[in-house]
């Protein structure tokens, strides 16, 4: 934590340059200037925020999208600084907004704790802007200071309003300039505004949009405690959640976890409250704690005998749910999409701290204990008889991708980028669609019909089941933490189902497949879910397909006359003739397909244990829900 009572004024703001070089290369400082950079003004504006809270001076922060796509954000801090400072002649707001690395919090005596562009934020997001303006509340007064395009438009003015409260209001509209589409994502900003509170504990983060008239607040009293709480909602969890924080040498670790009855593990790590997806330092020393002392405790506890080997890290993370945050001075991120923290000792000081929490936890809860290392064992057996099967598969040659499945219908050509591989609801469709294909690209393979549930089901257990096996055989790049996209065998796999509610949740069995075993296939943009029609509407020669009831009415109503009118309804893929279906549905030149994505990997974690987990309620709502939803965010 950056020390509470340090005090900054205008002389710790170095001045370096101005903002041109921001207009000119704006990729340098935001990454794009698609919706990814658009969103990123944002988060460096709540970022200031945030650091604020951090230092322990503000618990409210609030944001509107307004109606004319403007940004509004405040917080109940102390105010940035008005103060003259020495190098500029100007106030230090005036600097801190006009100024490229004029961000006086990162200089060696503090630091800025959540991420973003190390105190420059505030300048960027004004520079790329066509208007912005700041308003602080210090000592009794306003201040305010209006700005186009990265310049001061007039001097700061001051009125005095004899109020006590502190804080800033900073109001923002992205340039068109410089943004192909300036629009805000409502979901996008919500999802990272409910990470932010969970990750800064007490703090309250007001969302609204006035462009659609939604609002959301968030408080998380427990932090990441309430984190993992909400992750482990609707599962049957073993224990009340594990919680600890510790301070470091200046680095703040703080982890909670809880163990579920599932087989998965859904881990997220986050270092100055970004996420790190490709884990790094702050992770592999949680790993290495979190084997060792269940081990320790599990011997000295003679739940484990001198004969029984230890559980491996493998086992010990069956059924949990944990989330790492880490807080440093400088961190370092690595990795092609700068997702892996680098910093070397973070891995000793997590392991360390978490060691010897986490020791501590078992001792004081017994109970607790010796039902998580029962889950150990049993997922150390499991894993056991399960290589002992794929040994034997292995040796019939099951997984030889020189043995395809006897159901699929290949094609003919053989670059992987053009192929596709069409997983077919039922053996009658699949046949319609072996006949409607164009057999040069187009591959087919039907499916049974309902395929294993895996979020309920071991791996050894869904490696067994036959159209599992089709199709990780057919893709022909193997599965888990063996998946090598390099060898798929089809750059498109596209899941075609009835459009009824067996069909979506064939579709969803599916993508919890390829969420749990395959996630490089939704990540390089793999998997996509064919779109047949509901309706056919003839009338003379004329034949339209509809994909909605409101298309179908909408055109239907504009008709004259019903003469010679034909409306046929398709409830499955087996009622369309080949032609039929690949006019409709297969056609590259016509048809739509839905690209499936995870843009949130913390909802989607959630989304699939909802969907496929042991409640049944749960699973109903998002059925519902999401039936006929355009674009298919998992
Ligand atoms: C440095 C010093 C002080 C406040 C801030 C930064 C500050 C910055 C932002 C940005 C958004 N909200 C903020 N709130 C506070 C205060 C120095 C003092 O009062 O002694």
């Amino acid at each position: 934590m950056p020390d509470a009572k340090q005090k900054y004024t205008a002389a710790d703001i170095q001045v370096l340059e101005g903002l041109e070089a921001v207009r000119r290369r704006p990729s340098m400082y935001i990454g794009s200037t698609d919706e990814r950079g658009l969103h990123h003004l944002v988060y460096e504006i709540v970022d200031n925020s945030i650091d604020e809270a951090m230092a322990g001076f503000c618990d409210r922060i609030s944001i509107v999208i307004g109606t004319d796509g403007s940004v509004t954000v405040s917080d109940n801090g102390r105010g940035i600084p008005v103060d003259k400072h020495k190098r500029t002649g100007k106030s230090a707001l005036e600097t801190v907004m006009t100024y490229l690395h004029a961000g006086g919090k990162f200089d060696s005596q503090a630091y800025k704790v959540s991420g973003g562009l190390h105190g420059v934020g505030a300048a960027v997001v004004n520079a790329l802007s066509s208007e912005m303006w700041v308003e602080v509340r210090r000592n009794g007064k306003t201040h305010r200071q209006v700005y186009e395009r990265g310049k001061a438009k007039g001097p700061l003015k001051t009125s005095s309003n004899g109020a006590k409260e502190t804080g800033t209001t900073t109001w923002f509209l992205p340039d068109h300039e410089i943004f192909d589409d300036p629009t805000f994502d409502f979901n996008t900003l919500m999802q990272r505004f409910r990470e932010m509170a969970f990750l800064t504990k007490g703090i309250w983060i007001e969302f609204s949009d006035e462009r659609v008239d939604r609002s959301f607040t968030y408080y998380f009293e427990g932090g990441i405690r309430s984190f993992v709480a909400r992750l482990n909602k609707d599962r049957h969890t073993y224990h009340e959640p594990f919680y600890m924080e510790r301070n470091v040498e200046g680095t703040m670790v703080e982890i909670a976890l809880q163990y579920n009855d599932s087989f998965n593990e859904s881990t997220f790590s986050f270092a100055n409250c970004i996420r790190t997806i490709d884990g790094g330092t702050h992770l592999t020393g949680f790993r290495s704690a979190l084997t060792r002392a269940l081990n320790e405790y599990a011997r000295k506890a003679k739940i484990l005998k001198d004969a029984d080997s230890n559980l491996s890290g493998e086992d010990t993370r069956e059924g949990l749910v944990a989330v790492i945050s880490v807080k440093l001075a400088e961190p370092q991120f690595e990795g092609q999409t700068k997702g892996r923290l680098g910093n070397a000792e973070l891995k000793g000081i997590v392991e360390s701290a978490l060691g010897e929490a986490l020791s501590s936890w078992l001792e004081e809860h017994p109970q607790d204990a010796r039902k998580i290392i029962e889950k150990g064992l049993t997922a150390a057996r499991a894993r056991e008889a399960a290589r002992k099967a794929r040994d034997l598969v292995i040796k019939k040659g099951f997984l030889d991708d020189s043995v395809l499945p006897g159901k699929l219908a290949d094609c003919s050509e053989r670059n992987p980028e053009v192929r596709e591989l069409h997983l077919v609801e039922g053996p009658s469709a699949g046949g319609t669609a072996k006949e409607g294909r164009d057999r040069r690209f187009q591959a087919i393979l039907p499916l049974r019909g309902k395929i294993l549930n895996v979020e309920k089901a071991r791996p050894d257990k869904a490696l067994a089941h036959e159209d599992i096996r089709a199709v990780i055989t057919a893709l022909g790049a193997g599965f888990g933490e063996d998946f090598n996209a390099e060898k798929l065998r089809y750059h498109r796999v596209i899941i075609m189902t009835d459009a009824d509610v067996d069909g979506a949740h064939i579709r969803t069995l599916l993508l919890t497949f390829f969420f749990r075993y395959m996630p490089e296939l939704i990540d390089g943009r793999h998997l996509y879910i064919a779109q047949p029609p509901l309706f056919r509407v003839q009338k003379g020669k004329d034949v339209r397909w509809f994909f909605s009831d409101k298309d179908k009415d909408a055109y239907l109503s504009k008709l004259k006359e019903t003469r010679g009118l034909m409306v046929q309804r398709y409830k499955g893929l087996g009622e369309m003739n080949p032609s039929q279906l690949w006019e409709t549905t297969m056609d590259p030149e016509i048809r739509t397909v839905l690209e499936v994505t995870v843009p949130d990997a913390v909802e989607a974690d959630r989304v699939f244990s909802d969907l496929m987990g042991e409640e049944v309620a749960p699973r109903k709502r998002f059925i519902q829900a999401h039936y006929d939803r355009a674009k298919l965010d998992v």
